[in-house]
């Protein structure tokens, strides 16, 4: 049985939408953050970083969003999230995994969380706004990548489409959000119009503006 620990519009969605895109039956375990059940010595059996998502399946415990995503590209190849091993498709993918995870989604941990990057807590100010101006550019180079290509991938919707649309929410509350950008908005309001992605944001609660 495969299970996913997740917290509303944490990393957790990016395997949610997959598992729902997937259509494979999973059981979702709430981390009540608000108690910082992330930090529990039960959770940190499973994710000794404190940190979410964790998805089971069976005996088999996986922590990062990337592998997990991976994991179930490659479980339920049917799916078609990712391309198939040993081709370009599947580098240029793996590239955008890699890419997403250690560029914005990393910076993104030092704007929601700048007091982890500093000694005295009254640098985080300027350790956000860092973040912040970093954030703009790898957004910049992003949307130029993607121009007006209907996925990364060009015509193959990916993992790595449900990947930068959850980047995309999580600016939603900088000054220049990344909708801002016509291409990555597109690329957005495609990305909720599908049904399965519907589905796990009703089913996280989370509700208009999704970004
Ligand atoms: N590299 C990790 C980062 C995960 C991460 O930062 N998760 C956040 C939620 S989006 C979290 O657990 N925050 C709570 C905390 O750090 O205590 C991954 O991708 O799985």
């Amino acid at each position: 049985m495969l299970a996913l620990y997740y917290y509303p519009g944490n990393a957790s969605l990016l395997p949610h939408m997959m598992l729902r895109e997937i259509g494979v039956p999973f059981e979702m375990r709430l981390v009540d953050r608000n108690q910082n059940a992330q930090k529990s010595a039960e959770y940190l059996k499973l994710n000794p970083n404190g940190r979410i998502p964790v998805l089971v399946d069976d005996e088999f415990v996986l922590f990062e969003t990337v592998a997990i995503a991976l994991y179930l590209a490659d479980k339920f190849p049917e799916a078609g999230l990712a391309p198939a091993l040993g081709t370009k498709e599947r580098a240029e993918f793996n590239k955008w995994m890699v890419h997403l995870t250690n560029t914005p989604q990393a910076e993104y941990r030092a704007w929601f969380y700048p007091h982890e990057h500093v000694i005295d807590e009254a640098a985080a100010p300027a350790v956000k706004q860092g973040a912040e101006q970093r954030l703009y550019r790898m957004f910049d180079v992003i949307s130029e990548q993607l121009g007006d290509k209907t996925w990364l991938l060009g015509d193959h919707f990916s993992a790595a489409d449900l990947f930068l649309f959850m980047l995309i929410r999580w600016g939603r509350g900088m000054p220049r959000p990344p909708r801002t950008i016509p291409n990555l908005n597109a690329l957005a309001e495609r990305v909720i119009a599908r049904p399965a992605v519907q589905s796990a944001l009703e089913a996280e609660g989370l509700k208009a503006p999704v970004f």
